[in-house]
């Protein structure tokens, strides 16, 4: 076990890259993707069952756990990882984002922001300081700056404003988070999809020095052909001996994309949330287990998939359950989409590695069906 954190950069292929973060609780393989356990569980899994579709690490959120069940009991417990039984890294969140999208009656100012909880209406404050202390007492291993993020389109002169704040947080966010030895501070770059806002953002960046560096701001309404435009620029300005993390993204192909722009780390809700939804990702594309198409159908989700749900269950009995609102459909699904996520990941290391990037990519895209399959 190493006491540091570090990243090694095993490979390159283009601009994509391939890698290994080492933290005291594990060895993170990149490109990474990041399963989200917003509320202290990666909904419809086990943890075990989450690191057998080959997840290297968690992301935990900020905003939720603070409202509930609070930082401080999670700390009187033991901190996160006891708390939930996941005993590799987590990432977490650091809330600024979450309350923007999900509190009621948010004020944002210098300070920070105080907002009202969505699940009681009981009012809170975040700022740098908060956030930093509160994932202090989570355990994470790798901290988020606390940062603002306007949707987009926004004017201009509105992304310089947010993004100078959040480059003002993250220097507050520095300066709090101290010197922790084996826990991670990364910075979050910011400036929509204006070139010479993101070359601010990431001077700003660097030149507090951080472990990691995100990049923000981005898959917030802007379309994928946009988000690429903005990847196109914007990843090369961070470091290139650093993690970079995109946050919040994607499907598949937004995936495939940001892997091939220089992108190590990436988390999404996507392959949990729309398991539970009754969607199935396969290498052809979307399923959509509730058509009655499936109603009769003896074939397994995906034939080429060894994930449970594609071993042991046919498309028939996941659309029954599914129509049934049995639990065990969300379960399962999630569990496939996961494991559908992580195949991806692991494909896109060993390509990049072996110097075969361009080539995986042309076959993922080619494998891929419009529409429902
Ligand atoms: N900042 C933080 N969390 C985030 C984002 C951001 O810009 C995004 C944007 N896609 C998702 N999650 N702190
Ligand atoms: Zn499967």
């Amino acid at each position: 076990m190493t006491a540091r954190f570090t990243f090694d950069l095993t490979a390159t292929d283009g601009m994509a890259r391939t890698g290994v973060i080492h933290t005291p609780r594990g060895d993170i393989r990149t490109p990474a993707f990041m399963p989200v356990g917003t509320a202290a569980t990666v909904k419809a899994m086990m943890p075990e069952s989450v690191a057998a579709t080959g997840a290297d690490i968690l992301l935990g959120n900020t905003y939720h756990l603070m409202l509930r069940p609070t930082a401080e009991r999670i700390a009187r417990l033991g901190g996160l990882h006891r708390f939930m039984n996941w005993d590799k890294p987590i990432l977490t969140d650091s809330g600024g984002f979450q309350v923007m999208s999900l509190a009621d009656l948010r004020k944002l100012t210098e300070a920070g922001v105080t907002f009202k909880s969505h699940i009681d209406g009981s009012k809170h404050v975040l700022s740098p300081e908060r956030s930093m202390e509160i994932q202090k007492l989570l355990g994470s291993d790798i901290v988020m700056c606390f940062d603002e993020c306007p949707a987009l389109p926004a004017d201009r002169d509105r992304i310089a404003e947010s993004m100078r704040l959040s480059m003002r947080w993250a220097q507050r966010s520095r300066d709090a988070f101290g010197d922790r030895p084996g826990h991670a501070l990364f910075g979050i770059q910011q400036g929509g999809l204006e070139r010479d806002f993101r070359e601010e953002s990431a001077k700003a960046l660097t030149r507090i020095g951080f472990d990691g560096y995100a990049v923000g701001g981005l898959a917030v309404g802007e379309g994928q052909a946009a988000m690429f435009g903005c990847l196109d620029f914007a990843t090369d300005m961070l470091p290139r001996d650093k993690p970079r993390y995109l946050m919040g993204v994607g499907k598949p192909d937004d995936i495939v994309g940001a892997v091939k722009r220089g992108i190590d780390m990436m988390d999404c809700v996507l392959p949990s949330r729309s398991g539970r939804t009754g969607q199935g990702f396969t290498r052809h594309g979307v399923v959509n287990i509730k058509n009655a198409r499936h109603a009769d159908d003896p074939r397994p989700l995906d034939e080429a998939c060894t994930c449970p749900a594609c071993r042991n269950y046919s498309r028939a009995y996941l659309h029954h359950v599914f129509r049934a609102q049995e639990m065990i459909s969300g379960m399962l699904l999630t569990w496939h989409n996961l494991h559908y996520f992580q195949q991806i990941m692991g494909e896109m290391r060993d390509a990049i590695a072996q110097n075969r990037f361009a080539a995986w990519e042309s076959g993922f895209h080619a494998m891929r069906a419009e529409g429902d399959i």
